[in-house]
Order: structure tokens, then C-alpha cells, then sequence
């Protein structure tokens, strides 16, 4: 029989990495107010409770990914009417990076469709990375498995974060993922770490996952030998053409519960409020920042979905009094003009 649960002392914020599923899931079930409680009173002894972490993201190598995550538009495996695009022209990244900055972000994130990085592709982003960091921006890539010598290239580099996603529980990643396994993701994060990059990793709920995969996904990224700096929580972005096109839309509670978990049992990491905003409202949206979420994807476009207008972001913000994290101008200051006419891209959920 496991022991009983305390619960002052699960939601007191210390910092553990042997976690056990009877506590987290205690964690997620008690009252919600309770958990908004706890989630809001660690987040405060580590972090400026009105100031949220700002990333923008950009697909450097769209579509025809090899490998099969049932979620992803991506992958070549499914067809979502998403056309296989070249990696992209250094020069029309850093244009995108100098408008993202330009806009208030402080994190460029480039994301590649790919299994892992071929060397001379890995040379390229070496180079995207360094032009980007000179322009004042932390960066961020996420280009698949990558191998002990290629993060060392990367950190080499001057990279600041590797984001590699658990994205579910290992029970259920089989329903998932056939392509690459949980060790596989396991060892590209160990190899991340150990070249001194920052780890970006978390997960997608509304997968038609039970509430015990939600558990095992937080347990894995909080066991881990140092807890992820950055732990995306993503919603899933239903994509018609994807295995998961259909499936049942998640409760906004739920998504809220799994924002608080995640700050109680990782009290140092940012927790990145991530993929799924779009079709958030703004109470939702503001109950994951009061649950401890202290990061977002910012600018109107994910890696081939949608994501809310900068300007309605800088809108939230003001209303709530939140400062972007690092930025010179508070959300006050700064205004982000709407597009006459939004600039045309893909969108995968729109096809
Ligand atoms: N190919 C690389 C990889 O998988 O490591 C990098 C890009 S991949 C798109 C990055 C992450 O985005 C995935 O691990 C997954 O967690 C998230 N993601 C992809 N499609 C999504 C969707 N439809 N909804 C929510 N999250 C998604
Ligand atoms: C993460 O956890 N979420 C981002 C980022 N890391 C790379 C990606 C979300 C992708 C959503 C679907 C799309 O736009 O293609
Ligand atoms: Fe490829 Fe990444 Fe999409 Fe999986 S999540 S299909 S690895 S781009």
C-alpha cells in the first residue's frame, strides 16, 4: 500500500525529483482553488508574478517530416495538405528574427521537420543560431534527435535552449509515435544537458489521453537529474488529415490543472502556457497565468497553425498589468500594429 498523501507538504514548492504518481495525482485533483493557491504562491518565491517570458517562433524546414506523431501536420505520413518546403535562406530568417524583436519578443525559436539534423543542414542553423544571438535575442531551435557531438556544436554556438518535447506519458506514447522511441527522446535530452544547452521540454494534452498519462508526463519532466529551465505545455491543435483531427476537444479546467501541477513540481522552471491559445479565451488564458504559467508563444503564426494576434496579446496584457519578461517597454508602451491585412500564410487547421 503506497503512503498517505500530505498535501501541505506536496504543494509547500520544494524542489524534488523523485516523484511519485499518487502525489502528483493528488497535486491535480485537489480543489481547484486550493491548487491556484499553491501554484500562485510558488510561483511568487521565484518569480515576478507580473512578468511573463516572451517567445517567437518560426518554421525554418516546413512538412514531409519521416516521422509518424499522430498530432503533428507535419509529418509526412499524413496528408494534410501542408507542401514540403527547402530550409529556409539565413537572410529571410534573421529578417523574421529583427521583426520578431522588433515586436517585443526576447526568445526566437526555429523549428526544423525533421528526425535529426543532417550535417550539412546542422552547419546552416550553427549559423542562423549566431546571427540571431549577435542581435541581442536568446535562442531556442528544435531540429529532432540530435546526437552528443551535434549538441556540442550547438552549445558551441552559443545556443541557449534545445527544445525536444516527452509529449505524453511513456504508456501512451506508443499510441502515438511509432517512428522514435521514449529512450531515443530521453537520450537527446541527456545529450542537451550535458553540452550545458538549457532544456525545452514538456507536452500536448487532449490527445485522448487519460488523466494518468497527464500524470506520467509531469513525472518524467520533473524526475529528470535537473529539471527542464522551459516546460511547454501544449494543447493539442486538432489538424484535419492528422490521426487526431477528430478527437474530442480538451476542458479548459483540465488544461488549467495541468498549468498548476506543472509549477508545483517544477517550482524553478518556466512554464510556457504554449500551443492551443488560439482557441482559448482570455479568462482561460488568465487562470493559466494565475496558475503559474510564465511564457508564451507571441506572434501570429505557431510553426504551420495559428496563434493569437501580437496586438490582442499586448491587449491581455495590459488589462492584467503584466509586463513582457526583459523587454525595454511595458506592455503599456508598447503597441504592435495590426496588419491592414493579415500577412498570408499556411495554416494547417484552415486547409
Ligand atoms: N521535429 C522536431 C521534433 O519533433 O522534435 C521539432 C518540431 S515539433 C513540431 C515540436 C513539438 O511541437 C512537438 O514535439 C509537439 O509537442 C508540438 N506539436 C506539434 N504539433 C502539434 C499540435 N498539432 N498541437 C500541439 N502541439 C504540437
Ligand atoms: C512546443 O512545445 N510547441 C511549439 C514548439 N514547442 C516548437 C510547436 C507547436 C506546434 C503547433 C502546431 C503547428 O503550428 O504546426
Ligand atoms: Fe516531425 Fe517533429 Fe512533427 Fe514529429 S513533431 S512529425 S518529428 S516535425
Amino acid at each position: 500500500m503506497s503512503k498517505p498523501v500530505n498535501l501541505d507538504i506536496l504543494n509547500s514548492g520544494q524542489v524534488r525529483n523523485d516523484w511519485s504518481i499518487t502525489e502528483i495525482e493528488a497535486i491535480y485533483n485537489q480543489p481547484f482553488n486550493d491548487l491556484l493557491f499553491a501554484a500562485q504562491s510558488i510561483h511568487r518565491q521565484h518569480f515576478n508574478p507580473n512578468e511573463v517570458q516572451t517567445s517567437t517562433l518560426l518554421s525554418i524546414k516546413t512538412g514531409a517530416c519521416p516521422e509518424d506523431c499522430a498530432y503533428c501536420p507535419q509529418s509526412g505520413h499524413y496528408n494534410t495538405g501542408l507542401s514540403k518546403e527547402q530550409l529556409m535562406a539565413i537572410d529571410e530568417v534573421i529578417s523574421k528574427a529583427q521583426q520578431a524583436k522588433k515586436n517585443g519578443a526576447t526568445r526566437f525559436c526555429m523549428g526544423a521537420a525533421w528526425r535529426s539534423p543532417r550535417e550539412k543542414d546542422l552547419s546552416v542553423v550553427l549559423e542562423m543560431v549566431k546571427q540571431v544571438k549577435s542581435m541581442g535575442l536568446e535562442t531556442c531551435v528544435t531540429l529532432g534527435m540530435l546526437t552528443d557531438e551535434q549538441a556540442s556544436q550547438l552549445a558551441d554556438a552559443g545556443l541557449d535552449y534545445y527544445n525536444h518535447n516527452l509529449d505524453t506519458s511513456p504508456e501512451y506514447y506508443q499510441q502515438i509515435i511509432t517512428t522514435r522511441t521514449y529512450e531515443n527522446r530521453l537520450d537527446t535530452l541527456q545529450n542537451v544537458r550535458d553540452a550545458g544547452i538549457n532544456v525545452c521540454s514538456g507536452g500536448i494534452i487532449g490527445m485522448g489521453e487519460q488523466t494518468q498519462d497527464r500524470y506520467g508526463l509531469i513525472q518524467q519532466l520533473a524526475n529528470m537529474p535537473e529539471h527542464p529551465q522551459s516546460v511547454p505545455i501544449n494543447m493539442l491543435v486538432a489538424v484535419e488529415g492528422t490521426p487526431l483531427g477528430e478527437v474530442e476537444k480538451l476542458d479548459s479546467i483540465d488544461f488549467v490543472r495541468m498549468i498548476a501541477t506543472a509549477r508545483i513540481v517544477m517550482p524553478k522552471s518556466y512554464v510556457r502556457l504554449s500551443a492551443g491559445r488560439e482557441d482559448m479565451n482570455k479568462e482561460t488564458q488568465t487562470l493559466c497565468f494565475t496558475a503559474g504559467a510564465n511564457s508564451i508563444f507571441y506572434g501570429e503564426k505557431l510553426l504551420t497553425t495559428a496563434n493569437p494576434e501580437a496586438e490582442a496579446d499586448m491587449q491581455l496584457f495590459k488589462q492584467l498589468g503584466i509586463k513582457p519578461e526583459g523587454s525595454e517597454v511595458s506592455a503599456e508602451e508598447l503597441t504592435v500594429p495590426v496588419p491592414e491585412k493579415k500577412e498570408m500564410f499556411y495554416d494547417a487547421t484552415q486547409a
